[in-house]
């Protein structure tokens, strides 16, 4: 479909819209905004901020004051480390990345038995990621979340944390929410045996360990392997997220006109989420047999698994059969 519209009438807005998404941040709003203002390119981007900054060190008109809101300041950021940032990141990389946060975690906590995995598609097994997605959970005591902030502000005094796009706040005093970090880092130039690095995008998020199974789920993905996983979920009447694996009635409601769908699901929750103690569980909890981090691709071979299940369930069972039964008990 996206070579066809690239074909079409629109196919060059679009190309330049695409180009301009490159920028962390840039989503497709903020594009055709950019786009609107004439902009056509990252370079485009690029002269337009660096002309606002000249024209509003000369002058203090309220021009330059708008203009100066162009750009957030993480989509800054993004513009700013674009190139490094498009640069894909070799596994080998990725473990060094891993080691720095796992050793800034063992000095501040003081002992060495916080749980420091790196999800996404390292633990999927890819020989590049496009960033590096850390879940941090300390075992004990297990309705905690290990607070993140004074690791990160070791991070930044090693001058491995180079940008800040997020951050955390306080871990909520009543326990069971996770603490969220997003960031741009450098493993520095001594720790690569002299060798120059790119900058990286890093995600750092702890989990209290009661949700550590799903956040290892969520956060290894594929999305796509995920949005199947959730979506086999919802059949069953359960709702499926890092927060848990819990009972739900879904009640379709009417939106305003404001928003793109013109109905939503309202979820009540009729019960407690499952306590599953390791990825397998939440697979078995859903009628599923596990699957490993590597087939959780985009690859329809891995979706073919989870959906045989389900054959094999009904044809267990002397059922119906058929592929479009609601399945599971
Ligand atoms: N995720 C999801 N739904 C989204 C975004 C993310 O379920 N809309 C989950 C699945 C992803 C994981 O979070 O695998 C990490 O997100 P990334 O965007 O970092 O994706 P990957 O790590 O899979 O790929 P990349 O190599 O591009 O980082
Ligand atoms: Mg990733």
């Amino acid at each position: 479909r996206k070579e066809q519209l690239m074909a079409g009438p629109n196919g060059e807005q679009l190309r330049i819209m695409t180009e301009l998404q490159e920028i962390w941040g840039v989503g497709k709003k903020k594009a055709q905004k950019l786009y609107n203002l004439g902009l056509r390119s990252i370079e485009d981007v690029r002269k337009r901020i660096h002309l606002d900054s000249s024209n509003s060190s000369n002058s203090s008109n309220s021009e330059t004051t708008n203009q100066k809101c162009l750009l957030t300041t993480g989509q800054l950021i993004g513009l700013n480390r674009h190139e490094d940032l498009q640069e894909r990141i070799p596994r080998k990389e990725v473990e060094m990345i891993t080691s720095i946060v796992r050793d800034a975690v063992n000095k501040v906590a003081g002992r060495n038995n916080i749980l420091v995995e790196t999800c996404g598609s390292y633990r999927r097994g890819n020989k590049s990621s496009g960033d590096v997605d850390v879940l941090i959970s300390d075992p004990t005591p297990s309705g905690t979340t290990f607070d993140l902030r004074n690791v990160l502000n070791k991070l930044r005094e090693d001058d491995f944390l180079t940008d800040d796009l997020s951050h955390p706040g306080a871990p909520s005093v009543e326990g069971g929410k996770r603490q969220s970090y997003m960031g741009v880092c450098k493993v520095p130039i001594e720790k690569n045996h002299g060798n120059e690095t790119f900058h990286r995008r890093i995600d750092v998020k702890s989990f209290p360990h009661t949700l550590w199974s799903y956040a290892l789920l969520y956060f290894t993905g594929s999305d796509h392997f995920n949005r199947s996983m959730r979506l086999w979920a919802k059949k069953l009447g359960w709702t499926l997220s890092d927060k848990g694996l819990s009972p739900v009635i879904r009640q379709r409601q009417k939106r305003d006109s404001s928003t793109t769908y013109q109905y939503q699901d309202d979820k009540v929750w009729t019960g407690d989420s499952l306590e599953c103690n390791s990825e397998e569980e939440i697979f078995h909890a859903l009628g599923l047999v596990y699957v490993t981090p590597p087939m959780r691709t985009s690859d329809p071979s891995a979706m073919k698994m989870v959906k045989l299940v389900q054959e094999d369930e009904d044809g267990g069972s002397g059922g119906s059969g058929g592929s479009g039964g609601s399945g599971g008990s």
